[in-house]
């Protein structure tokens, strides 16, 4: 299986994040790439390729112009106004509020949380999104399945907005550079909700996730299950909200309604966000899916029979994100 991957992500290595603990080490680092990276040059069938450059167009595809340049131009402009160093943090948010003209000002119009932006964040997000592009492009040119190994990740971006360490939509940009009739399932544990809302009035792009109910549980304000698209999107944006302790019979048993949509669409491709943090043992989930469930998962995916695009998403347990990236994958071999 082709690999997507660019060692460029190092470059985005924010030293903390603010959570309710006050400043903690940033659970989204560059050893979670690496884990995965090092197992799957370890086992046998996977080649590692470099994705090529691409027209800033494509990002335009599902991204606001003010937001690209908002975070391609805010480091130096933050740095130049005094502000930290260490990164770009927004404390003051729009709440549907009107764009500042000061780019320094326009820092929480453009984010939902506390995500920070380092040097390097803008040149690593776009080398991720470039990764998912390729792979929509060798799966047009006619593989079966492709791995996107991307960082930072994406899900939780917007069109407009960063967030939950995702500032560019690498399954939506993937999404959309296939075209024709995308199936797109996030099984992190996190709900999807940038991709929600790239795709909330489409009929195009069948957007399901499996998460954590956001009664209980990051991003909150997304995800629960009456949010079904509007529009001519009305019914292809379907919501699984599961409890904390999830294990693999009740993940299955949800994954298997998603599938059943899946079918009844009849998609030309899948596109996985993949997120690791559905795990048991992930820091920042509470299910209890293990690593044989995450097989039988890549099983079912597998058994759809579409060309299958796998964006790698969250998962933050340094220990398993290697045995979990060959456990799904290896069906699709
Ligand atoms: C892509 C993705 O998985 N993004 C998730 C963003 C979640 N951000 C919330 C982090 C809250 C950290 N709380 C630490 C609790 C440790 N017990
Ligand atoms: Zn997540």
């Amino acid at each position: 299986m082709k690999v997507l991957y660019s060692e460029t992500h190092h470059r985005h290595a924010p030293a903390h994040e603010l959570t309710r603990e006050g400043y903690t080490p940033y659970f989204e680092c560059p050893q979670r790439a690496e884990s995965i990276l090092r197992s799957l040059r370890e086992a046998p069938g996977f080649q590692i390729i470099a994705p090529s450059p691409h027209p800033s167009e494509s990002l335009l595809s599902i991204h606001d112009p003010g937001y690209l340049h908002f975070l391609e131009a805010i480091y130096p402009a933050w740095v130049k106004a005094g502000e930290p160093a260490s990164g770009v943090v927004p404390v003051t948010f729009a709440q549907g509020g009107r764009r500042p003209a000061d780019l320094v000002n326009q820092t929480g119009y453009y984010c939902f949380d506390t995500t920070p932006i380092v040097e390097g964040t803008y040149a690593a997000a776009l080398e991720a999104a470039r990764c998912a592009l390729c792979a929509a492009e060798l799966l047009l040119g006619g593989e079966r399945a492709v791995y996107a190994l991307c960082r930072p990740p994406g899900h939780h971006a917007a069109a407009a907005l960063c967030g939950g360490y995702c500032y560019l939509n690498n399954a939506a940009l993937a999404a959309t550079r296939l075209g024709g009739r995308v199936a797109l399932l996030d099984i992190d544990y996190h709900h999807g909700n940038g991709t929600q809302e790239i795709f909330y009035t489409s009929n195009q792009v069948l957007f399901l996730s499996l998460h954590a109910d956001p009664n209980d549980a990051y991003p909150f304000f997304w995800g629960y299950a009456d949010e079904c698209g509007a529009g001519k999107g009305e019914g292809y944006t379907r919501n699984f909200p599961l409890p904390a302790g999830t294990g693999d019979a009740d993940y299955l048993a949800a994954l298997d309604q998603a599938l059943a949509l899946i079918r009844n669409f009849c998609p030309d491709y899948l596109v996985l966000s993949a997120g690791f943090d559905l795990l048991a043992g992930d820091p920042l989930g509470d299910f209890a899916v293990s690593l044989e469930g995450l097989q039988w998962i890549g099983e079912k995916l597998a058994d759809l029979r579409l060309p299958t695009l796998v964006v790698q998403e969250g998962g933050y347990n340094l220990e398993n994100l290697g045995p979990a990236a060959l456990n799904l994958l290896s069906p699709f071999a």
